[in-house]
């Protein structure tokens, strides 16, 4: 017949049991189970602790319950380490299954980023707003429905004046006592501006524009403009020149030049087309300047003798198609992502 294990033996087994226990506990929960299984009120060490009363040598009884107390003590300390490795464990998972899923959000952002781009007018008039500013110009605006005085009468074209043929206008109300027409150019801001601000000025006035044309590959009925307007004491032809060179270099590129040549407008004495020349050494039209008539300097509440200056008005339109290679005005207004998407 086997001999009855010793106490000892007893608690030895216990501890290496409980100890297995406890490294397989897989949740914070087991372990706690685990825990108060050996010992809790009912546990295992604990009913050994209440066999000591068996045992009847004092010395071996106390012996033994400092081995009892050590036991509780290892399993305790092994339960912590236990536990803090399962909740680590928890946490480990709780973050994995409570993870957001931003992809498809990411990837929403990147095509909303893809959807919109700035038109190609727009991006050039940015951009010959930042050139102007950079030269110590201000920008200013004015209406696109304009009144026959703003339109053609203050720039020096009284009614029934043959330069007005020089623009097809469009009409909104026509009457003998004057028409309310549909801009044909910006210049009439350069009469609100002189009106407005007091001298010196050093304005850009950029908008949009309409004529009763057929679109063509350099036409069309409505496109943009960029008015300038310079106003000061001793300005000269040589200033229009030299800005209208800088700004050519600014916005093209050092590979272009610019130039002046004879023309007519009712508003400006002397009056010049302004051509740039293309590093291929080909040129092409930008628009008209001169040197503000003493009419219009009077119609803007101006003394001609003593403020004098330029201006100038630039097809946008062109100059966008200029810079970007575009052949034809007529694609930069189709709508076609194609061709607005090559242009970012
Ligand atoms: C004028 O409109 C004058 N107001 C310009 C000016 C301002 C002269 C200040 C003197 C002083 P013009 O009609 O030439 O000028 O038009 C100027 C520019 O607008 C043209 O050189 C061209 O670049 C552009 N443009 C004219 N018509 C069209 C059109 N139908 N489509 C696209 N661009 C056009």
């Amino acid at each position: 017949m086997a001999s009855e294990s010793t106490p000892q033996q007893l608690l030895a087994t216990a501890l290496a049991d409980g100890l297995a226990q406890i490294e397989a506990s897989d949740s914070t929960d087991a372990l706690k189970a685990v825990l108060t299984g050996l010992t809790g009120k009912k546990g295992s060490l604990v009913a050994i602790r209440s066999s000591l009363g068996k045992v009847d040598d004092l010395e071996a009884r106390k012996a033994l319950g400092q081995l009892v107390n050590e036991a509780m003590t290892t399993l305790e300390e092994a339960s912590v380490v236990r536990s803090r490795a399962l909740r680590a464990n928890e946490f480990a998972a709780q973050i994995e299954q409570e993870r957001v899923d931003l992809t498809e959000l990411a990837m929403s952002a990147q095509a909303s980023r893809r959807r919109g781009r700035m038109h190609l007018v727009t991006q050039a008039t940015e951009r010959l707003e930042d050139v102007f500013v950079g030269l110590g110009f201000q920008i200013a605006e004015g209406p696109e429905v304009e009144t026959d005085f703003y339109n053609f009468e203050a720039l020096n074209m009284p009614p029934s004046h043959p330069a007005r043929s020089m623009w097809d206008t469009l009409f909104i109300e026509s009457d003998i006592e004057g028409s309310v027409v549909l801009r044909t150019h910006t210049s009439p801001v350069q009469i609100r501006v002189m009106k407005e601000w007091p001298p010196p000025i050093y304005a850009i006035m950029p908008g949009r524009v309409f004529r009763k044309e057929t679109p063509d590959a350099t036409h069309m009925p409505v496109f943009h403009q960029i008015e300038g307007l310079v106003i000061d004491r001793g300005i000269t032809f040589a200033d229009l020149a030299g800005t209208i060179e800088s700004f050519t270099k600014a916005f093209f590129g050092p590979g272009f030049t610019s130039r002046l040549r004879p023309s007519y407008f009712p508003f400006t004495e002397p009056s010049a087309e302004f051509d740039i020349r293309r590093p291929d050494g080909s040129w092409i039209e930008l628009g008209g300047c001169g040197m503000v008539h003493p009419h219009v300097l009077r119609a803007g509440g101006l003394d001609p003798n003593e403020w004098s200056g330029f201006a100038f008005g630039f097809g946008i339109d062109r100059m966008a198609k200029e810079r970007h290679g575009v052949e034809d005005l007529r694609d930069m207004y189709s709508d076609d992502v194609r061709f607005t998407e090559q242009f970012s």
